[in-house]
């Protein structure tokens, strides 16, 4: 027997500030996160053509960046370094003079509110492009584990408030934990990229980062796209290995997967919005065939909806800067 006529749901929408008054899922500029990209020199804004409005930014550039962003109300950036030489072994990685921390001091001087994260990985240090060391034509995991453990202290000491590692090899995240825990670092938080496939979506970013593998793909180590109980097992293995947050990566097309984990674990669940996502709406929009803005905030809505706290996205700034206006 239906309500219709005592229950008319139009009732609450028949304005906005009816409809703000029962809106059930908000996107706050305090749970988004801009990744940004450090490269050597001084004064480089090198802008990247897939990404519309991002660049790889020298360490004073990125200095400014952390003030513009701390100014709109970003409170978090995670950081790629993309350095001068890069090796077999991804040794740039764990300089502790290296890129990514050069930038980590500069930005704690700079924009001392923001929250400091790294992207701990080898792909952008190794000349093969690869996540890990290769040993006979595939990633090696555990000797790239004492690499990863050793790059999350260098950025620890260089004052990282989390490290994020995103290489996907078995058993890092406990590797890093132990070694985070032996520096005296075991206040430190570890976001995983705990259920990260190996995407098609992830282009743009290896322009970014020159990432892309030399050889094969990332099939070996990131997750099989249409594995959902996987997934579960990934989240589990990192919870248990000591992950504080918990990452699915890419967002849009893995919104189920988003769902499943927070019901599952209850953890803070982060969602990686990323290049190819970005890459999309910004052409779009530039051919006029989607409205940006309405875009991006249906986009990060239904993120925030599927159950994710954190949201790494490119559009952070944008969308921080029109949540302040509104
Ligand atoms: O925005 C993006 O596409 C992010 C890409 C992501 C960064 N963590 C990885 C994707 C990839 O190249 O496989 C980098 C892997 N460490």
């Amino acid at each position: 027997m239906s309500r219709y006529p005592a229950y008319r749901p139009r009732r609450l929408r028949r304005t906005e500030a009816l409809r703000r008054l029962v809106r059930e899922t908000r996107v706050v500029a305090e749970q988004l996160v801009q990744p940004l990209f450090v490269v050597p020199g001084r004064g480089v804004e090198r802008p990247i053509d897939s990404m519309p409005g991002i660049a790889q930014q020298s360490v004073d550039r990125i200095a400014d960046e952390g003030r513009r962003l701390a100014d709109v109300g970003v409170p978090a950036v995670l950081l790629f370094g993309v350095p001068e030489r890069k090796d077999a072994r991804g040794s740039g990685a764990t300089d502790p003079d290296g890129i990514v921390p050069r930038a980590l001091r500069a930005l704690r001087e700079a924009a001392p509110s923001l929250v400091l994260m790294t992207d701990v990985c080898l792909c952008e240090y190794t000349d093969h492009g690869h996540c890990g060391i290769v040993r006979d034509g595939d990633v090696d995991n555990d000797p790239t584990l004492d690499l990863l453990a050793a790059e999350a202290l260098a950025h620890a000491r260089a004052g990282a408030d989390l490290v994020a590692p995103s290489d996907m090899m078995d058993g890092r995240v406990g590797a890093i934990r132990r070694a985070l825990d032996g520096a005296g670092f075991a206040h430190l938080p570890i976001m995983a990229y705990a259920a990260k496939f190996a995407s098609a979506f992830y282009g743009p970013f290896r322009d970014a980062a020159e990432s892309t593998p030399q050889f094969g793909d990332r099939r070996s180590y990131q997750m099989d796209p249409p594995n959902a109980e996987e997934a579960l097992r990934e989240v589990k293995l990192d919870i248990d290995e000591g992950a504080d947050i918990v990452m699915v990566k890419p967002a849009l097309p893995y919104l189920d997967i988003v769902r499943r984990v927070k019901d599952e674990f209850g953890y803070p669940v982060a969602a990686y919005h990323v290049s190819g996502e970005y890459a999309m709406v910004k052409a779009a929009a530039a051919r006029g065939w989607l409205d940006e803005r309405r875009v991006v905030d249906e986009s990060l809505t239904a993120i925030r909806r599927a159950g994710a706290d954190v949201i790494i996205t490119y559009f952070a700034k944008d969308v921080a800067r029109d949540l302040g206006r509104r």
